[in-house]
């Protein structure tokens, strides 16, 4: 079989297992909508649903369950918690598209929420879903208290000035500059928190040991390099011009070019998936695990 072929059978594998779970993801993410009471007449509710849905890929609240199941829980048990992940993306989605920061105009084919709804709308449904996710890690009253307080810590560490938020002012200080591989891995930053919240926080409500959540750790961080880095080659293959135009600042591809890029991106996926299959059992988890890693690779939109 070739590589391509071997490639394509399992983002197969990867996507039949999205698709079945992603009822149980959105009904998860209904179920704990911060809905404004019935007697608030505002569009606040209209836009928290204009948000959400239809949403996205589901990527991180996928890792959510595959990190409880990688390490030998169970994805129902932490399906509130991948819906607080994707709260959280969701969020960071809004904040990040306002003219303040990224000033987009479309967020998955469809105008961004503030262009629909205003920006004090959105700013406001952004807020209200990261306050829900902060309660939401403590749904499930059968994972000991222990642990829910540990995943509620690594959710404030995601989410602050060493995570999201510092990660995105390093993106507004950086913009414009060269781009280095050290320069490369902290504009990642914000990219690379969620992916390892995600990841985390699935292991450790499942009581996943240290190892395992240093292991999961560095493979988030590759994975969001990886994501990172194939995002910068599709905006190169769209437009050699991409860099100045759209204010991102200089990539690691634009100014190394398209083959460097490539090989680089393929060594942060061979080096994710080295270390996972080193350090697991080379479960059904796992190999999904590393398929997510392939998408990354192979992905052109
Ligand atoms: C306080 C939550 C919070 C954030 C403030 C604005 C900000 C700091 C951070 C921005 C983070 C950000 C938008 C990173 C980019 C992440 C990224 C790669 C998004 C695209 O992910 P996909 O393709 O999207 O998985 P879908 O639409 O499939 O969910």
């Amino acid at each position: 079989m070739t590589e391509e072929v071997e490639i394509l059978i399992e983002e197969n594998r990867l996507w039949e297992y999205v698709d079945s779970a992603k009822p149980k993801i959105e009904a998860a993410l209904r179920e704990n909508l911060p809905l404004a009471p019935p007697h608030i007449e505002t569009r606040f509710n209209e836009a928290l649903e204009y948000a959400l849905f239809p949403g996205g890929k589901l990527l991180r609240p996928v890792l959510t369950l595959l990190g409880a199941e990688i390490a030998g829980g169970k994805a129902e048990s932490v399906i509130n918690a991948a819906a607080a992940v994707e709260f959280i993306h969701t969020s960071s989605l809004i904040f990040d598209d306002l003219p303040a920061m990224d000033n987009a105009h479309l967020r998955r084919g469809k105008k961004s929420l503030h262009e629909e709804y205003g920006e004090g709308l959105a700013i406001l449904v952004a807020v209200a879903l990261l306050n829900s996710a902060y309660g939401l890690i403590f749904a499930n009253p059968a994972v000991p208290a222990e642990r829910q307080v540990f995943a509620h810590r690594e959710l404030v560490d995601c989410i602050g000035a060493s995570g999201l938020v510092g990660g995105q002012s390093v993106d507004l200080a950086i913009s414009g500059q060269a781009a280095s591989e050290n320069l490369e891995s902290i504009k990642n930053l914000k990219t690379s928190a969620l992916m390892r919240l995600a990841l985390r926080v699935g292991a450790i409500l499942s009581g996943a040991d240290y190892l395992q959540l240093a292991v999961l750790s560095r493979f988030a961080e590759l994975l969001g390099d990886a994501y990172q880095a194939s995002d910068d080659l599709i905006d190169l293959a769209e437009d050699a011009g991409i860099a100045n135009d759209s204010g991102r600042g200089q990539t690691f591809a634009n100014s190394f070019g398209s083959s460097e890029a490539a090989f680089r991106l393929s060594r942060l996926v061979s080096q994710a998936k080295e270390l996972l299959i080193h350090e697991f059992p080379a479960n059904n988890a796992a190999h999904l695990l590393c398929d997510m890693a392939d998408y990354i690779a192979e992905r052109k939109s």
